[in-house]
């Protein structure tokens, strides 16, 4: 069993991290954190507790509300997707939430349940490194008891997602969200393995994935994976919607569906690359990078896994 605590920011691909992490049997989540990026914390937080309860198996784990704060925000039309999501009707027949919330802030909750664990941790972070950075303040010593970390941010040989003024494109929006907090890691020993455009781009979410999911809603889990990415649409310009956080969920306990190269990389910390993270084989931090992922085997997995949840509330 692998030790696991997901960091997340509250977008649709998010919360479906949280609820495949939930049904993977290798894994024992130890804790969820939610930061204030890509979808309101508040029904972000709430939503979270609300999976647990429904497709948690039971699981003990508590649900803690990050208070850290933007350099650069999401755009508001994103983060107001958490409301919509945490507001559907397969998350809310029972009025109770039995998961608890923590009552510390999540950089130290991730303190805790880093310094707590028998065994070296594994973090999934698949939003701003910003907790992680403040929890490294906070307690240097947690990163020898962490294992790795799977990041979905920045990109190495592509371009970036931010489409800002003062801003030339080239950053990914987690990194661009607080890019001290990614030179604090980067800085840090800790093992990163680091999904970044480069491979997400080969599992956008299409029109037949969709139809996909419709066809498989008699599975509880598949019919809120269906539901959930029924509120995002990849028409707008520049905003194709990819599977981003859920490649990188999965990528932590089935490595067969990626391949990866050893890298090394630095980070740009001012205007008009703020956040942008770069490819420099001399003096950059070495990392494990994704470079490619096998489409099909990747979303039998999440069908495989969405079959079998059982949809059980506590
Ligand atoms: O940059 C990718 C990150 C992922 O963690 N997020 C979405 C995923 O949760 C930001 C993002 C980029 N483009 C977006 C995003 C879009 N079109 N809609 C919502 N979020
Ligand atoms: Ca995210």
């Amino acid at each position: 069993m692998k030790n696991v605590y997901l960091n997340h920011d509250g977008n649709i691909d998010d919360f479906i991290s949280l609820l495949l992490l939930l049904q993977m049997p290798e894994i024992n989540l130890i804790g969820v954190g939610v930061i204030d990026g890509d979808g309101y914390v508040d029904p972000a937080v709430s939503a979270s507790r609300k999976i647990i309860d429904a497709f948690g198996q039971n699981s003990q784990i508590s649900v803690s509300r990050s208070n850290s704060r933007a350099i650069h925000q999401f755009p508001k039309e994103w983060r107001l997707t958490a409301f919509s999501f945490n507001d559907l009707p397969i998350l809310n027949e029972r009025q109770n939430l039995k998961t608890p919330l923590t009552s510390q802030p999540a950089h130290l909750d991730l303190v805790e349940k880093i310094m707590q664990s028998k065994s070296k941790v594994t973090l999934v972070m698949t939003g701003p490194l910003t907790d992680l950075a403040r929890a490294i303040m906070v307690n240097p010593q947690i990163t020898d008891n962490i294992a790795e970390l799977y990041w979905m941010g920045g990109s190495l040989h592509e371009a970036g997602n931010v489409d800002e003024p003062n801003h030339n494109g080239s950053a990914e929006w987690n990194a661009y969200w607080d890019p001290e907090a990614v030179k604090t890691v980067w800085d840090s020993n800790i093992n990163i393995v680091m999904v970044g455009l480069d491979s997400t781009k080969q599992v956008p979410l299409t029109q037949k994935l969709k139809w996909h999911w419709a066809s498989l809603r008699r599975y509880p889990a598949l019919d809120l994976i269906g539901q959930g990415y029924a509120l995002v649409h990849s028409f707008e310009a520049n905003s194709t919607y990819y599977l981003w956080d859920v490649l990188t969920t999965l990528s932590c306990n089935y490595p067969q569906i990626i391949t990866t190269e050893e890298t090394k990389s630095s980070v740009n910390l001012n205007e008009p690359e703020a956040g942008r993270t770069y490819y420099n084989p001399e003096s950059g931090r070495p990392l494990t990078f994704v470079t490619s992922v096998n489409a099909p085997k990747f979303f039998d997995k999440i069908d495989e896994l969405g079959r079998k949840a059982s949809y059980n509330w506590k």
